[in-house]
């Protein structure tokens, strides 16, 4: 049996509202995602909030499948990019990836040295629930999981940038490794990692341009 509160946020008038919406776009424009941090403290708080954030995401059924773990323990730091490093140089240098997605990459610039997952003072690592183990003993089956935890990701991301923080969306490939580091069992897969800092004093990141809105937008004309 479902229940229901009155939910009413206020209207806001249209010019308002577009002024925020552009500011907002603005702000999210000015993101990019980083690979040459600073290791400058960040305060337990600010990745508490983010993820708190994210946590507002919507989600199949509800059903909320993300489990964020934090880290800024320097020794499960080193441990995670040891791992990494073994996969991305069997990746990049044992020939793993295939030559297309090599050229993909090569305006990144990626290789296999992880070495800023031991700079940044947080690592959040994102567990995708496929099932939740529930307070009966049952294993819950979790529906539209992906895209559950990439809409809180999308949020985590909009959060820590808001603070002024900069992060990085890594998939080291492959991450079951993270399991085993972050003690989280087999229900749950490692979604994504998100190095967290502040950019070093002399970071540079690619000079990429986003694809115009007309390639984004599509409007599908009214039949006449
Ligand atoms: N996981 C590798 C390769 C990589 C893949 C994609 I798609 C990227 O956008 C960036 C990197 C790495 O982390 O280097």
């Amino acid at each position: 049996m479902s229940r229901f509160v009155s939910y009413s946020p206020p209207r806001i008038a249209t010019d308002v509202a577009m002024q925020r919406g552009q500011e907002f776009l603005a702000h999210m424009d000015s993101r990019r995602s980083v690979r040459m941090f600073s290791g400058d403290d960040v305060p337990r708080e600010m990745i508490e909030i983010a993820v708190a954030t994210a946590n507002t995401a919507p989600s199949g059924a509800h059903q909320q499948p993300w489990t964020f773990v934090a880290t800024n323990d320097q020794v499960v730091r080193h441990s995670i990019r040891v791992a990494a490093e073994i996969e991305e140089t069997e990746n990049y240098e044992g020939g793993r990836l295939p030559p297309a997605w090599r050229a993909a990459l090569e305006p990144l610039g990626t290789d296999s040295d992880k070495s800023y997952l031991e700079v940044v003072p947080w690592i959040v690592v994102v567990f995708a629930q496929k099932s939740t183990p529930m307070p009966d003993g049952s294993l819950r089956k979790n529906y539209y999981v992906n895209e559950s935890v990439g809409i809180a990701c999308g949020l985590f991301i909009a959060s820590l940038h808001t603070m002024g923080l900069a992060t990085l969306t890594h998939t080291p490939n492959p991450m079951g490794f993270l399991n085993e580091i972050l003690d989280r069992p087999s229900t749950e897969r490692p979604y994504i990692l998100f190095p967290i800092g502040y950019p070093a004093a002399d970071c540079t990141v690619p000079d990429l341009t986003r694809k115009p809105l007309a390639d984004a937008l599509l409007e599908v004309p009214s039949p006449s």
